[in-house]
């Protein structure tokens, strides 16, 4: 029997009522072994992210959190992520890998690439239209639908944790977006004219997110970076690189959720001489992606890198 539960925390409230997400509606379409085998779905939560940071000492592997609304849904480096209610997805999942810390970023290109799956799988019509841009915006149209956030829990050196966190504007309409983001966002919605079951995305998004999780597991990433490449709207392509980490190591207005000792998103940007690119905005081209996800970039003097995200942001030319 599948624990569809929510005794939440202050704050947190238990959906009920019919119109919102139906567990059962999950339920019929899911065909998972662990994932989703316990859903908590709440009606407002801060963020599915950070519910899963609080619960993930006490809850199993494979838990997903839902939550209709989120009040401080995040994004990568303290970026807020709208996230208004019953039209969209917001979803964590609480995993527990025996993984090096180092080998955690490959989990953002596992699920962007079950979410590409899942869309292909709901929209055939679209399929060619439905992109990833490195590393963790799901594009339609070229307009940024999804996002995915990964955060990692460490406690002497190892993974306790990670919060694989999925979002995605499934049936939003163009009030539902605010201003200073209605040119690169849209919905699901808004580019194919149709309104689908929030349920069925989860259920389909889950399947193949646990099947290539656990061939990640086993070593085996292949798929994950075939369906990453194929879905590419970056590689070969001229792109912008531009460098946060100055901002994260010296803004001192950090908030406290944007970088979390140990407890915090993914972060870390190199090139193989371990430089980085010093709060530069650099010219380069996409050229590949690495073994583990990473981006393989090559400058305009030639020199190559194998960008790991975190602190990069991506634009294209
Ligand atoms: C992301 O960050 O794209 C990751 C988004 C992850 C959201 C999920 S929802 C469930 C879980 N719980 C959370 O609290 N988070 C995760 P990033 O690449 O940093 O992009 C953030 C930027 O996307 C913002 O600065 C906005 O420009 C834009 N944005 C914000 N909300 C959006 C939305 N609903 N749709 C499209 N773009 C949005």
């Amino acid at each position: 029997m599948r624990n569809i539960a929510g005794s939440g925390p202050i704050g947190s409230e238990e959906v009920s009522s019919m119109e919102n997400l139906s567990p059962s509606k999950i339920n019929y379409y899911l065909k998972t072994k662990s994932l989703g085998q316990k859903m908590i779905i709440f009606a407002t939560v801060d963020s599915t992210n950070s519910e899963g940071k609080r619960r993930s000492a006490e809850e199993a592997e494979g838990t997903v959190l839902l939550s209709e609304v989120q009040t401080a849904g995040r994004g990568r480096l303290g970026r807020h992520w709208f996230s208004p209610g019953g039209k969209g997805i917001w979803l964590s999942v609480i995993l527990k890998p025996e993984l090096p810390a180092p080998k955690v970023p490959s989990l953002t290109s596992v699920a962007a690439a079950a979410v590409c799956l899942a869309l292909e799988q709901v929209l055939p019509s679209q399929a060619e239209r439905i992109q990833l841009k490195w590393p963790n915006d799901i594009l339609l149209n070229g307009r940024k639908i999804g996002g995915i956030l990964t955060e990692m829990q460490v406690s002497s050196a190892k993974v306790q944790a990670v919060i694989l966190g999925i979002g995605l504007n499934v049936n939003l309409q163009p009030e539902d977006f605010p201003e200073e983001i209605r040119d690169l966002a849209s919905s699901i919605y808004l580019e194919t004219g149709q309104i689908l079951a929030r349920e069925q995305i989860i259920a389909f998004i889950l399947n193949h997110l646990e099947q290539l999780y656990f061939k990640f597991l086993q070593q085996d990433l292949s798929e994950t970076l075939a369906v990453c490449r194929r879905k590419s709207a970056v590689l070969g392509r001229k792109i912008f690189l531009i460098d946060r980490s100055e901002r994260s190591v010296n803004n001192k207005k950090l908030a406290d959720n944007e970088k979390l000792p140990n407890s915090g998103e993914l972060t870390g940007s190199a090139n193989p001489s371990g430089q980085t690119l010093g709060g530069q905005i650099r010219e380069a081209e996409a050229v590949d992606l690495g073994p583990n996800g990473e981006l393989l970039v090559r400058y305009e003097n030639g020199e190559e890198a194998f960008i790991i995200s975190g602190e990069i942001s991506l634009r294209m030319q």
